[in-house]
């Protein structure tokens, strides 16, 4: 029969684990040990017990890992390559319980999840089995790292994991990777279905966990390669770690990123596209749209008709179909931008939310903000939110622009606006982003790399780039094979 429209399919999967999960190593579960509560953000609910991996769990996971990778790696790549098909039609064919299970344990609208997040998961698996079958040809001096260290955040729960799964395992790496303590569950069916479709035991492993879990990947001896998504500040303990180590690494952290509106734009198109790029999945995205730079000649009226967009945003429960802005991840996130929003507002900024639009009871809701009235010294300017605010300031230049633009520790991504093609193909270069998209935001593939500049991170993700960082010249290989001197 058709599939439910409702969350049955979902909840029937947790119960037939009892609502308890271990962690998945060598393709098999592991019995719970310490547990976490996984929660519902829109309303609370524990949905799942969640084991907090040690370093004896991330240990055993790495042993997997070593012991998949040599059969792993010779395989050819047309081999790897039908594995990972069948990665991405099982994703496909389990789209709605994945979607919804992403609801459930992120709170991000049930459109979104259905209609971007899995996609793009299968998307990404399709692309990479591509890879596999070309790398011999692509590549043809390159061999895999071994067992890379996967650690990701919570933002795009089996997105995240794809981007580090799929190009690690079509290069011939095996891996251990950790999802975010507040969203595990995506990845468990992931690993679930990994042991459906027969891949070898070993090459993909799951150990949840909160940060100590992630450390112990970081600092085990045996991982040639971590692969970081989250926090600047994590990330930079994370280089730190790796710093005196022969491990391989890219960081993928935060960003500031501009959304540059130049007076001859269309602005009904500018105002969607912004729409998009802060208040798609609340704000909680890396390379959010989430300073405004308008140009001081359509000012105000674009202020005025972006706040009567935001007028007609609709915020509820994740699981209905007509709404923009669910849940945020978790109280302590809502708590950490209620702080930045009290910084923000002391040092003289003006936040519009929409009039009378009304939070659920419980559960972890955050309106959509405007910020207006700051300098870039505002708390709410130079700091990541990673939350439906954003803040807007105008310029009167382009030089101008080019220069607030760039007056950040960030650069990630950028947005330009103008029906001038001239005038948006002259500024993208000059700003120092890893992304710059003109009249339009957000657009992902596969095929492109995607990283940062500065406290951004470094690496790219997708693409040839993306592949890259998956393999080093053979010649490494060699030289450790026979140690010169
Ligand atoms: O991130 P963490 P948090 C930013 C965003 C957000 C803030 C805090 O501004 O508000 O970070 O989020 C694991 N060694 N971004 O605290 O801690 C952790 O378990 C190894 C932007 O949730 O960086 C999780 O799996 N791993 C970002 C992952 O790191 C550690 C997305 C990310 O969590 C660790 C997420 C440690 N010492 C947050 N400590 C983006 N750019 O997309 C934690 N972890």
């Amino acid at each position: 029969g058709p599939a439910p429209e409702g969350p049955e399919q979902a909840i029937a999967w947790l119960d037939s684990h009892d609502r308890k999960f271990g962690h998945f190593i060598h393709g098999e579960w592991t019995k719970p040990g310490k547990t976490f509560s996984s929660d519902n953000p829109a309303n609370g609910q524990s949905l799942a017990q969640i084991s907090d991996g040690t370093p004896s769990d991330v240990d055993a996971a790495v042993k997997a890992a070593r012991a998949a990778f040599p059969l792993w790696s010779a395989l050819s790549g047309y081999e790897r390559g039908k594995y990972l098909y069948a990665i991405a039609r099982a994703v496909q064919k389990h789209a709605r319980l994945f979607a919804v299970l992403e609801t459930l344990d992120n709170g991000k609208p049930i459109r979104e999840s259905r209609d971007i997040d899995i996609p793009l998961v299968a998307r990404h698996f399709y692309h990479h089995a591509g890879w596999a079958q070309h790398l011999s040809r692509e590549f043809p001096d390159a061999v895999p790292y071994g067992v890379c260290g996967q650690i990701i955040p919570w933002n795009f729960p089996l997105l995240m994991l794809a981007w580090k799964i799929a190009p690690a395992l079509a290069a011939g790496n095996t891996v251990v990777l950790k999802p975010a303590e507040f969203t595990s569950l995506t990845a468990l069916l992931f690993a679930e279905i990994c042991d459906r479709i027969g891949l070898p035991k070993g090459v993909v492993n799951i150990v949840t966990g909160e940060g100590d879990t992630g450390q112990a990947i970081v600092n085990h001896q045996d991982i040639d390669k971590i692969a970081f998504t989250g926090s600047t500040e994590v990330g930079k303990l994370i280089r730190a770690a790796t710093a005196g180590t022969g491990k391989g690494l890219s960081l993928e952290l935060g960003g500031k990123s501009p959304y540059i509106v130049f007076e001859d734009a269309d602005i009904d198109s500018a105002i969607e596209g912004l729409v998009d790029a802060i208040w798609f999945n609340q704000g909680q995205v890396c390379c959010a749209g989430s300073r405004l730079l308008v140009q001081e000649s359509i000012e105000e009226r674009f202020i005025k008709k972006l706040k009567l967009r935001m007028n007609t945003l609709r915020l509820g429960d994740p699981m209905d179909k007509s709404i923009d802005i669910g849940a945020m991840v978790a109280p302590v996130q809502v708590a950490r931008i209620n702080d930045l929003m009290q910084r923000g507002v002391a040092e003289g900024a003006l936040i519009y939310e929409p009039d009378g639009m009304a939070l659920p009871g419980t559960g972890c809701f955050l309106r959509p903000a405007l910020v207006t009235n700051v300098s870039p010294a505002n708390t709410l300017v130079a700091e990541e939110i990673f939350g439906p605010v954003l803040v807007a300031m105008s310029f009167r230049t382009p030089e101008e622009a080019v220069a607030l633009a760039n007056n950040t520790k960030y650069g990630l991504a950028a947005t330009i606006w103008s029906e001038n093609i001239n005038l948006a193909l002259d500024i993208a270069p000059k700003i120092k982003a890893g992304v710059v998209w003109i009249n339009g935001t957000n657009n992902f593939d596969a095929a492109v790399g995607f990283g940062g500049y500065k406290e951004s991170g470094f690496g790219r993700e997708g693409g040839r780039e993306g592949m890259g960082a998956y393999l080093k010249p053979a010649w490494e290989k060699a030289l450790k094979a026979a140690p010169v001197g």
